[in-house]
């Protein structure tokens, strides 16, 4: 904990995380292993690529880096949550609907709450994924248990009036005192602290049969993390030493396949979940033992964000592979499918992603203006003649897919879901209004940047940037 008087939001967010990871590792044990790991991975990866390792992000932010992921019962709670986050300067980016992302049964809709500038982020990108239940979605819920869910989660407190209230006066603020501070952090953390409380046995499994996952959020009576996520610069290599530390790992390494060109959007892994001790309830009453497998090790590696024209091309890229994947002789791996349809498709060196629209770049001055004549040049021209580079902008959100893949892999069964019922429609738009916020859209954030920095070498340069 610094030793100021006054905290500002991103030093609250850096301690938050911090505290959040002390505690989960004292929860789950095997997180520490993973943090372990990945700090091998990082060092000995900067130590064979030196500087070039921290093009897409210093070695200090790469470190401390962290998401994680909770999961909330309902519209008042996710409100409560974007305010609780907006304290340690998270605002909700992007939109997930994972109802549809997987075959089995997770009926939620989700958001993630990080910084959105780049100057916050490069202090501490801490950032938490955020799942609803979508507890009104006839595909899973009848209207009977829709309303014992909606009754279990009216009835309890996430998050008390207290901790809500100095949230609100830390965002107002934009800092707070060190002993509200303290306060604030003390409170926050212990929001999403394993709850001791006996689970009522009966009800959480009528919950599992219809889905894990509505059983883990609509069956206990608080929230949790259930997983923080370290980042690696090379998750390959961290697969394999997990799994030469007789880790299982999940079966295959989820999102982009490693090929030689550049790194893009965001790859992850996860080992299973382990079975942690809960006290359930009777329906004799009587408080006995028992365990539940919810809580799992996951990792990422981040690459560059894509142009919505590039994540049409990653969209048709992943259908491809399916199809491929389908029609192959028995044996080929979805790895093996991907790096082909990757080499025909993708622009294999970071200067064509960039110039082809591909990728989102930042771009920097690094001629005198004297090698320019002419009032206006192409950026292909500019970067071409090595007026400027580009430098890749981070991707800083999500795959839906892939959490998919996430969810699914840790379900030890499918669950059930009733696809001839009509879901309950959520888009951004819908779920900003659940959350009273507006929930930013990622290539928003993410082209604004890139055209702010060619103003800025426009304007170094005194030339227009044609595109
Ligand atoms: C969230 C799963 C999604 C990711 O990294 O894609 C996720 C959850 O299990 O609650 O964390
Ligand atoms: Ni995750």
């Amino acid at each position: 904990m610094p030793t100021k008087t006054k905290l500002q939001l991103w030093e609250l967010r850096a301690e938050f995380a911090l505290r959040l990871a002390t505690l989960y590792g004292n929860e789950v044990p095997a997180y520490n292993t993973l943090v372990d790991v990945s700090r091998e991975v990082n060092e000995d990866f900067i130590s064979k690529n030196g500087k070039e390792a921290e093009r897409l992000g210093s070695i200090q932010r790469v470190t401390a880096e962290r998401h994680g992921a909770i999961r909330v019962g309902s519209a008042k709670e996710l409100a409560q949550a974007a305010r609780l986050f907006a304290a340690f300067g998270m605002y909700p980016v992007g939109f997930y609907d994972l109802r549809d992302a997987s075959k089995s049964s997770v009926p939620v809709v989700s958001t993630a709450f990080r910084p959105v500038d780049a100057g916050e982020l490069a202090k501490n990108p801490f950032r938490v994924f955020t799942s609803m239940l979508t507890h009104d979605d006839r595909r899973f819920f009848d209207e009977e248990t829709q309303k014992l869910i909606e009754s279990f989660i009216e009835a309890r407190t996430l998050f008390s009036d207290e901790l809500l209230a100095l949230a609100d006066k830390a965002r107002a603020q934009k800092e707070l005192g060190l002993v509200q501070a303290t306060r604030l952090l003390d409170l926050a953390t212990a929001a999403f602290e394993l709850s001791r409380k006996p689970v009522d046995h009966d009800w959480y499994f009528r919950l599992e049969r219809i889905s894990a996952v509505a059983a883990d959020i609509g069956g206990v009576p608080s929230t949790h993390i259930n997983h923080l996520t370290p980042r690696v610069l090379d998750i390959d290599d961290l697969y394999a030493r997990m799994e030469a530390r007789g880790i299982a790992m999940i079966d295959e390494i989820q999102g982009p396949p490693n090929w030689e060109g550049p790194d893009v959007l965001l790859r992850q892994t996860s080992f299973r979940a382990l079975a942690e001790e809960r006290n359930f309830r009777y329906p004799d009453g009587g408080i006995r033992p028992g365990s539940l497998r919810v809580r799992f090790g996951e990792v990422e590696q981040r690459g560059i964000a894509l142009t919505r024209h590039g994540r049409d091309i990653y969209d048709r890229m992943v259908a491809d592979v399916d199809t491929r994947l389908a029609e192959a002789p028995p044996g080929a791996t979805r790895v093996e499918v991907a790096e082909q349809v990757w080499r025909k498709n993708l622009p294999d060196s970071e200067k064509e992603l960039a110039l082809q629209g591909v990728g989102y770049f930042t771009y920097r001055v690094a001629a005198p203006r004297q090698s320019i004549a002419q009032p206006s040049a192409s950026l292909r021209e500019l970067v071409e003649a090595g007026v400027l580079i580009p430098e890749p902008i981070v991707y800083e959100d999500f795959l839906p897919r892939s959490a998919a893949g996430i969810f699914q892999s840790n379900l030890s069964d499918d669950g059930s879901r009733d696809d001839e019922q009509l879901g309950t429609p959520y888009d951004i738009d819908r779920l900003s209004e659940v959350l009273g916020s507006k929930i930013f859209d990622p290539n928003d954030l993410y082209a604004a940047q890139q055209s702010e920095s060619l103003k800025e070498a426009g304007r170094q340069l005194r030339i227009t940037i044609t595109s």
